[in-house]
């Protein structure tokens, strides 16, 4: 295993339980929550305090390294070259300034924009899902892998909708239609990142969601790979970090999911 790339996964690793427990700490005493491009898109001091460590923490470890994350977006000196740590401070806001607790920090390591390694810890749940890439996915340190559910209708599915994406309103509702029926149960869990660490674990049997943003998906997509599921694009060929769609589940389920999102 590449040194360089393991020194990273120890170091995020240390980090998500850090940050992890400064969301859990102050879930009950949040400073402040703002909007960012509406009523619905939040912010909160948490997010802000918990991505500010966090670039501190990687700048002083690993001084070449980039950070792109949620709240301040990428590092002017971005290269193709550098490794860059794709991150979410806090996944699942709106379910933190609830105090619902379904949210996650999460971190992926990316080198020429594919990531390498991703970690996601859970405060609330304290589970830590982790990935190297071509290593397997872990919970707590025991392999996961995808369920092993054959058919659609014993499958729970989980979806999610971006909130500031205004425009997919009619896609979102028909897909999410198009599924009454069809399988078990659907469900809206509020954190895209822990939607698909759910994927990986077998806990739920396929997600989807549009117009994600690259810290959404990163760590996740990496450890629903990882985990023996199929991570794609449903909306054009590959799967990359900056897709505006993702669809994620295992094999055996992937041209079921398929058949009725394509019939939506
Ligand atoms: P967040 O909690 O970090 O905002 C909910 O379906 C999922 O969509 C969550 O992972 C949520 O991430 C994400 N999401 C919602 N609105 C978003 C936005 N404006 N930009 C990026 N991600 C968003
Ligand atoms: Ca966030």
């Amino acid at each position: 295993m590449d040194k360089e790339v393991l020194l990273r996964f120890e170091f995020a690793k240390g980090l998500a339980y850090e940050l992890g427990n400064i969301i859990k700490e102050n879930v009950k005493s949040l400073k402040w929550t703002k909007t960012k491009s509406g009523f619905y898109d939040i912010v909160t001091n948490v997010d802000v305090e918990v991505e500010r460590r966090l670039k501190e923490r990687v700048s002083l470890a690993f001084p070449n390294d980039v950070v792109f994350g949620e709240e301040t977006g990428i590092d002017e000196k971005a290269t193709p070259d550098n490794y860059m740590w794709v991150v979410d401070p806090i996944d699942g806001t709106t379910n933190f300034s609830k105090k619902v607790p379904h949210s996650c920090v999460s971190i992926a390591i990316t080198y020429k924009t594919k990531p390498i390694a991703g970690v996601v810890y859970d405060p609330f749940m304290d589970e830590l899902f982790e990935a190297i890439k071509g290593e397997g996915a872990f919970l707590n340190g025991k392999r996961i892998s995808v369920s092993d559910t054959k058919n659609l209708e014993d499958a729970v599915v989980n979806t999610g909708y971006q909130y500031s994406a205004v425009h997919m309103r009619d896609k979102v509702l028909k897909d999410y239609e198009a599924f009454f029926g069809k399988v078990r149960a659907l469900r809206i869990f509020g954190s895209a990142v822990l939607d698909l660490c759910y994927v990986a674990a077998g806990r739920i049997d396929g997600f989807w969601e549009y117009e994600l943003k690259p810290w959404d998906m990163a760590a996740g997509a990496l450890i629903v790979e990882e985990s023996g599921g199929i991570v794609m694009d449903l909306l054009s060929e590959n799967f990359t970090i900056y897709s505006k769609s993702i669809l994620a589940t295992s094999p055996t389920l992937l041209s079921q999911m398929l058949k009725v999102l394509k019939e939506a």
